[in-house]
């Protein structure tokens, strides 16, 4: 069966909590729990990860790409804008990944129109809330490897 990562960067532990015109109401369990039914439907097992330390980020990635996992979702957060060290460890590791953002952040401030991460996944969707990741998962779970 695949093993698709999901991988929540600084703050998103907060979702649900604050800023709910932006990012909505539903929570990280919320997240996890809508996302765990459609790896289930897709024959496929998720393993869920979110911290708010660059380097605790890097180890997951790099310890799902040891393990063989087909692939991550992966919303660095802020660290999307700043990160060198993480994108450093998507190449590096060779995991293939999808990344999602739940705002659309070419419509927010100049800061965040930067991604460091972007060019070394396979996609990038931004701005479609949860169903983003949905639809991120469902790609690694029904691409070829
Ligand atoms: O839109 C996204 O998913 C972001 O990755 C979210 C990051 C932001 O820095 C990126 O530019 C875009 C911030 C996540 C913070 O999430 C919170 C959620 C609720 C309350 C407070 C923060």
């Amino acid at each position: 069966m695949k093993q698709i990562g999901i991988l929540n960067g600084p703050n998103l532990n907060r979702l649900g909590k604050r800023e709910p015109d932006i990012y909505g109401h539903a929570t990280l369990d919320d997240l996890t729990a809508q996302l765990e039914k459609e790896a289930t439907a897709a024959g496929a097992q998720i393993e869920c990860f979110q911290s708010n330390h660059e380097g605790e980020l890097i180890d997951q990635l790099a310890a799902w790409a040891d393990a063989g996992f087909a692939g991550a979702v992966i919303n660095p957060g802020a660290f999307t804008h700043t990160s060198v060290a993480l994108r450093d460890a998507i190449a590096g590791t060779g995991l293939r990944c999808v990344e999602v953002h739940i705002s659309n952040i070419y419509r927010r401030e100049e800061f965040r129109h930067k991604s460091l991460t972007a060019p070394v996944c396979e996609a990038v969707i931004s701005g479609l809330g949860f169903a983003g990741y949905s639809a991120a998962l469902a790609f690694i779970a029904g691409a070829e490897s």
